[in-house]
């Protein structure tokens, strides 16, 4: 799915800003019929819950609602004009006044509705967006709708972080062409110095197609024509990570000499591959360092902020991280497009998060059901999270950015039914991307022994937390226990492994000279001992601490102000151990350290 862009042929008007906002009926029983009665007003892009104080806003289960009136401009007649809704936490219903003109499920991928026949060049129409915090065992993310004895509904997941819900991305208003593009998909590889660039362009009608693509400079390297085809570029720059470089590729539509339509993309050229334990980007061993990060910050829960983008890159940067995950959903394209500005990598995850009743929230034993059975997890969960998988990839497919889908976290791999859920999964991210690896991130109950899908991946995600939640305040212990489970996963599979979660929650401000759980000094040590065992251990390809920042999760006895494991504080402020990482990573860069030999 292309993202909305101006160019010659299309326009494009944000309709961030404030909204109208009511909450399940207050709105009436058919919100979008009229303008809403009461006061309330919502930011967009935002979360809805932390905007206000009444805590019944903020535990609110169910559909909320969003409404601005909306001028179309009197140019565009002739277009067709259409509503981009770049997220609705977790499902989305667009009316232009009276009409339902789109409905969507999933709440980190965007959908958008020709509003064509409903509104007209030059005049106002109202449009009112609904949207639904609610997850059920066939949402993805899943999640239980409970009802307390006194009659309230209240939303339990299976993940820690808080189920924050509204228009966290833009909302635009967009015309293109009649007959316009509609997709574009490149693949890009190296043939010695030369780059290639195969692409395919999808068109709303036959029509005939030119692609041109343009350096740095603006000057163009390469042209075709068709619908089809493969550009080479001798002399190529690659896309490399921390040294990123785009061309442009522009594609039209062409009636004789009239432009119908254009549109213009970046392309990075590089490649990327799994060979043996290595993971290369353009043919060389790649080594990942950096986190797994949430999209969370104070008032604007998971609303997307561009001074939190620049300032969580500027860090990432000041740091030494050369990656990130997208844990543990999809994140705002902006985020995407400034990875591939900046040459930062990134794993792309989708929302499959806690498809796990064996553990619950991320410690503790949950219930004993199976997570995959027709009451939980189902054939209904894994329709969904195929969608999930499919909008992802329509969406992110073409930054060079991404090298890796992960297509969950922490699934309950060890259970009965998880390979009949997860073989059709992997084989359908093939499917629809056969160039990038794929991985999933791994529960600290999965062993060699017990895990029964790993196997159907290019790449093992480790999330383990020796030394927290298992051998707390005992890192010697810690050590021994780590050193002996990625031994055992190397032995076992001849893949890369990259610990994809490790980390320690930490007080800001608390200290010790003993190995304190909590204490900013116990942080440090916890990380520098997994270091002195991924460098020991050859499979090892990555590091992503858990996590960037601290934030905000549901209320439970082991959460205290939210998840505290950030490196840094929840407003950005480095904790003792983010100076240990500057050291580490600034110097190891995207090559694997070697472990000291041993004094023998
Ligand atoms: C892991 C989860 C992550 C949690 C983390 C934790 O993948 O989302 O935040 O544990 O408990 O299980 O800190």
């Amino acid at each position: 799915m292309l993202k909305p862009t101006a160019t010659a042929t299309r326009e494009l008007v944000s309709l961030d800003g404030l909204w109208r906002f009511a909450v399940g009926t207050a709105a009436g029983d058919q919100p979008w019929l009229g303008p809403f009665d009461g006061t309330l007003e919502a930011a967009v892009p935002a979360s809805y819950n932390d905007l206000f104080v009444d805590p019944a806003i903020r535990d609110h289960v169910g559909w909320v609602w969003y409404q601005r009136t909306v001028r179309v401009p009197r140019g565009w007649a002739g277009e067709r004009i259409l509503v981009r809704v770049d997220a609705a936490t977790h499902a989305g219903k667009v009316y232009a006044d009276d009409r339902l003109v789109a409905e969507h499920s999933g709440g980190y991928t965007p959908f958008e509705a020709d509003i064509t026949d409903v509104v007209a060049a030059g005049d106002e129409f109202r449009l009112t967006i609904g949207v639904s915090n609610e997850l059920t065992n066939t949402t993805i993310p899943p999640g239980t709708i409970t009802v307390t004895p006194d009659g309230r509904r209240q939303q339990k997941y299976l993940h820690d972080f808080y189920n924050y819900s509204g228009l966290a991305r833009s909302v635009w208003l967009y015309s293109v062409p009649p007959v316009r593009v509609s997709d574009i998909a490149v693949v890009t590889d190296v043939d010695g110095r030369t780059g290639v660039i195969d692409y395919t362009v999808t068109t709303t009608a036959p029509a005939s197609v030119r692609v041109s693509l343009r350096d740095a400079a603006g000057d163009e390297v390469a042209a075709g024509p068709g619908e089809r085809g493969s550009l080479r570029v001798p002399q190529v720059t690659l896309w490399q990570p921390g040294r990123a470089y785009l061309y442009e590729l522009v594609v039209e539509i062409h009636d004789g000499d009239t432009v119908l339509d254009q549109y213009r993309m970046p392309v990075g050229v590089r490649t990327v591959e799994v060979r043996g334990t290595q993971f290369l980007i353009n043919g060389q061993p790649f080594y990942f360092t950096g986190f797994g990060k949430h999209e969370d910050t104070a008032v604007r829960g998971k609303g997307h902020d561009n001074a939190y983008l620049v300032h969580d890159f500027q860090l990432m940067d000041w740091i030494g991280a050369n990656s990130f995950r997208t844990s543990h959903y999809p994140y705002a394209e902006e985020v995407m497009d400034f990875a591939d500005r900046h040459g930062i990598v990134v794993i792309d995850e989708t929302a499959a998060v806690g498809l796990n009743l064996f553990i619950e929230g991320g410690i503790g034993r949950g219930d004993k059901r199976p997570t995959f059975s027709p009451e939980t997890m189902n054939d209904e969960t894994r329709n969904a999270h195929a969608q999930a998988l499919r909008e992802l990839i329509a969406r992110d497919k073409n930054h060079p950015s991404v090298v890796m889908w992960c297509v969950s976290n922490e699934p309950s791999s060890i259970e009965e039914g998880a390979r009949e859920y997860f073989a059709p999964l992997v084989a359908l991210t093939r499917e629809l991307d056969p160039t990038r690896p794929v991985t999933y991130a791994s529960f600290m109950f999965a062993t060699p022994g017990n895990d029964r899908i790993a196997d159907l991946f290019d790449v093992l995600g480790l999330n383990r937390y020796h030394g927290w939640y298992m051998a707390n305040g005992d890192l010697a212990t810690a050590e021994a226990d780590l050193e002996a489970e990625l031994t055992a996963w190397a032995a076992a599979h001849g893949k890369p492994i990259i610990m994809s979660e490790y980390g320690a929650d930490t007080m800001p401000g608390l200290h010790s000279v003993w190995d304190i759980p909590w204490t900013e000094e116990y942080q440090t040590a916890f990380l520098e001992m997994h270091h002195r065992v991924f460098d020991r251990i050859e499979a090892m390809v990555g590091e992503h601490v858990w996590n960037f920042a601290d934030f905000r999760t549901s209320n439970g006895i082991h959460r205290v102000d939210g998840n505290k494991k950030g490196v840094f504080t929840r407003d950005r402020l480095p904790k003792a151990a983010a100076h240990m990482l500057r050291r580490r990573w600034r110097q190891i860069g995207s090559t694997k350290p070697q472990a000291p030999r041993s004094r023998a």
